[in-house]
Formats: C-alpha cells, structure tokens, sequence
C-alpha cells in the first residue's frame, strides 16, 4: 500500500527533515507544531535550525505544496510523532510530549492508518504508553491501526544525508504493523529496513547512544589520566585505536546534545538496580566540564574561584559541537556560565551563535573582538574555523599568551611558534604532576 498523506507531529532537528523528505517523494504532509516562533518561522520560508542542506528542500516543499504547515493535525493515512523527549530535573523521562501529540492524533485516527513514534522513549513506552492513548478512539491497535516504534538515528550536520543512507529499525506491535512502517520508510530509506518489534527497536536507539555514551566517558577518564601521567591522551588514543578491535572515541569538555547525555537514564530510570555502568559513565561525563575548569583554574594560578574574580578570558566555540548552531545541554555553555558566575569578564566567539544572543556573555561576533584584551584564550569546540586560525595573525591582536584546548584542535608546535603556550587537555600540560 502506498501512503498519500501524512501528519507530522513536531517539526524539530528530525520532524521537519523527515517531513520535507517525504514531501520531496510526491506525499502530501501536514507538518504539525505547537510552537508559534517555529510556525511564524515557517510559514514565512525560513527554517528555525542550521542542517546543511533543509532550507533547500524546505524551500522546494513549500513551493510544491506538498509540505502544509500548520498548528493542529487533520485526517490523514500516518501520522508520525517526532516531538521531544527531555528528562526532568530528577533525570526521569518526560514523556509529556508524546502523550499530548498522541492525544491530538485521537480525533483523526481511523481504521487502516499507521502512526509510527519516532522520538527517543523509555522501554515499553509504544505499547504501555501509545496505545493505550490511541486506543482512546476505540480502535485496537495493531488490529484496526498500525503502531510502530522507528527511531530516528541520523547525526545532527549530516541529518539529510543520514535519513535516506542510514539503516532503518522498524519496531511494530505486530508484524503487520512493523511491515507497514516498512512500506512507508521505503518510500525515501536506501539504508537497510530491519523489522522487530517495538520495545526491541525502543531499546536499540537506547543502547545505541549509552554505548556512544559510555565511549567517551572512557575517553574522558583516558584523559585524566594522560594528565596525570603525563601521557599525551591524543597520541595514546591513535595509536590505540591501530588496533583491529578497539575503537575509543575522543575527550572534550563533556557530552552535549539533547540526545546521548539525556536517553541513557531513560535505561538507569527503568532499571537502576543493574544499570551501575550506565550511570557512571553519565557521571564521568556530566563531570567533565568541572574538569576542564580546573585545568583554567591551574592555567590562571587560582587557589581558589575567587582568584578568578576579574580575569578576562575569551572563549572560543558555545555549541554542543562542532559545525551545529545547537546550545542544548552544552558544556561549552556550562563552562562560560560558571565562569560569569565566578566573576571572570567572559567573551565569547562562536561563528553560528548570533552575537548577543546568550545572557551574561559578551559575544561580539567577531573573533579579533573577542581576543582584543583577553589574558587567556579557552577552546571549548572544534568548529574547523577555529583549526583554520592563523596563530601568527592572531598573536598580533591579542594579549593572551595562553591557549587551553579542550578539544585538540590546534596544533602545538604552530602555537607554539607564534608565542603561544598551548594548555591541551590530556597531556598534562597545565602541571598537574
Ligand atoms: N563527543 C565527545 N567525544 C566524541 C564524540 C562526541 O566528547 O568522540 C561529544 C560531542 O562533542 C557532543 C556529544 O558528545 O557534546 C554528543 O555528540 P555526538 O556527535 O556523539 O552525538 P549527537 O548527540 O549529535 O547525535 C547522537 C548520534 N548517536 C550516535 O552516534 C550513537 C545520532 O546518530 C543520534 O541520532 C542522535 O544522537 C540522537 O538524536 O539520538
């Protein structure tokens, strides 16, 4: 069977993608949004987000009008919910979310639809939490609806190219749910289509990302080490990963996102009593950007924070990671913030945060306005911009004479040259023995 119309319910990193994706294949889609900046956004041609590559395809959607945007959901073949699924201060799941866009669906699901949940979710949640909400309309799922769990798996700055590429899981309540998921997914997926069962797909996208998760907190903890040792955890790692099997992943300033420092306690929520691993590592990393603090505190010979008080430090890169404009859950953001906090005078460049966008950091916008006056020089994200900087030119505008790199993304030896003291992270750099 083939799919003419669909709704999209949430239209975010993945929603808006996937909706202009499916409009792109000759579908009608409702693209669905409780938000109005994003609606007024929309409407007026401009996506609210920075993905190489949407505003084109968002652009061609509109002009076919296959792709409508609008506020409530209406009658359609699919419905697709691909809204947030944040934790709550208390790191528990907040699935509010999803039941209030699967509360919408009720008055429009009729027998034969297909609704997939996209969004990252607890274990059980499609058929202990979704269908029981749908179900609401008085039809069965599974018997008169297809119910399926499909996770979005693709990687923020290459999302259009990872949504057609990438393999797809496919979870249904049933089998015939999981094979209609499929005839839908066919439509614009060149990856492979793997059919299982909801809870299993549920579990995969979880175990996905705590392994990702886990990864870097041992890359983390490597870096610690390498300081202590005096070990340069950047060459370690390389030469570590010659090996055929092993494969560890690299440090920084913690873990950012909306997506791997958050799904691994969807697991240590439902299961804490043998999930130790998975919390520990979600510690390690939620404590690195303290790590890194430390190593500014040492840099700047404070005993304490409050030596801190008036320093003028420039910080280089605000976004979760390189090459996104997201500031979710960044530990560059957590670093700048306790910095103001400690009373240090904070600048901040990051070529895709817009300049005066954050409160309480000076963002000029420009980088020889940001380093003008600075004593030290912090880098907290490997945006290739700030690999491309020429150390020679820069040391002409600069006080600072010190660089700290969280993120190895300078070279040393060219710093060096141009009178710069580079402080790297993992290598002991700032004296720790
Ligand atoms: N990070 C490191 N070291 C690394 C890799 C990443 O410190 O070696 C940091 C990044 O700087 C960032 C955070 O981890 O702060 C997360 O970045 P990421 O690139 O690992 O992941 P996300 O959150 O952008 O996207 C992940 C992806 N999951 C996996 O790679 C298993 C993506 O495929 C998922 O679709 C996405 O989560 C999601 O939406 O769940």
């Amino acid at each position: 069977m083939s799919y003419k119309k669909i709704c999209m319910l949430g239209l975010g990193y993945i929603g808006l993608p996937t909706a202009c994706t499916l409009a792109s294949c000759n579908i009608k889609v409702i693209g669905v949004d409780v938000n109005q900046r994003i609606l007024d956004s929309l409407k007026n041609g401009v996506i609210h987000i920075h993905e190489p590559g949407l505003q084109k395809i968002f652009h061609e959607a509109q002009q076919s009008k296959k792709l409508v945007i609008q506020r409530e959901p209406e009658e359609a073949d699919v419905f697709i919910i691909a809204v947030p699924t944040p934790f709550t201060e208390g790191k528990h799941a907040d699935l509010s979310f999803v039941k209030s866009a699967a509360e919408s669906i009720v008055p429009y699901l009729q027998s034969g639809n297909l609704v997939v949940l996209e969004s990252t979710s607890p274990p059980c949640t499609t058929k202990d939490v979704l269908a029981p909400i749908l179900e609401k309309s008085g039809l069965r799922a599974g018997d008169d609806f297809y119910l399926v769990y499909s996770p979005e798996r693709v990687l923020p700055g290459k999302i259009m190219e990872e949504l057609v590429n990438n393999a797809r899981v496919i979870g249904g309540v049933n089998e015939e749910s999981a094979q209609a998921g499929k005839n839908l997914y066919s439509t614009f997926v060149k990856g492979e289509i793997i059919l299982t069962d909801a809870t299993t797909a549920e579990m995969v996208k979880l175990m996905e990302n705590t392994y990702r998760d886990i990864n870097i907190a041992i890359a983390n903890e490597f870096s610690r080490l390498g300081d202590l040792f005096g070990v340069d955890v950047w060459e370690a790692i390389s030469i570590a990963n010659k090996h055929p099997r092993v494969n560890i992943l690299s440090p920084g300033p913690g873990v950012g996102g909306h997506c791997i420092g958050v799904d691994p306690w969807f697991l240590v929520e439902a299961a804490p009593e043998i999930t130790p691993l998975i919390k520990t590592a979600r510690m390690v990393n939620d404590s690195q950007p303290s790590y890194v603090m430390d190593i500014i505190k040492r840099v700047l010979k404070a005993e304490d924070v409050s030596d801190l008080e008036g320093k003028r430090i420039s910080v280089l890169g605000l976004t979760y990671k390189a090459e996104v404009d997201d500031l979710r859950q960044s530990p560059a953001l957590e670093i700048v913030g306790k910095l103001i906090e400690w009373g240090v005078d904070v600048k901040a460049y990051d070529p895709y945060v817009r300049s005066g966008e954050i409160q309480g950091v000076s963002l000029t916008g420009s980088l020889q306005n940001t380093l003008k006056n600075a004593e030290l020089i912090v880098l907290l994200v490997s945006h290739m911009k700030f690999s491309e900087i020429n150390p020679e030119e820069i040391a002409e505008y600069t006080q600072a004479r010190i660089i700290v790199d969280a993120v190895n993304a300078l070279s040393i030896h060219d710093w060096q040259k141009a009178g710069f003291e580079v402080v790297k992270l993992g290598t002991n750099s700032a004296g720790k023995n």
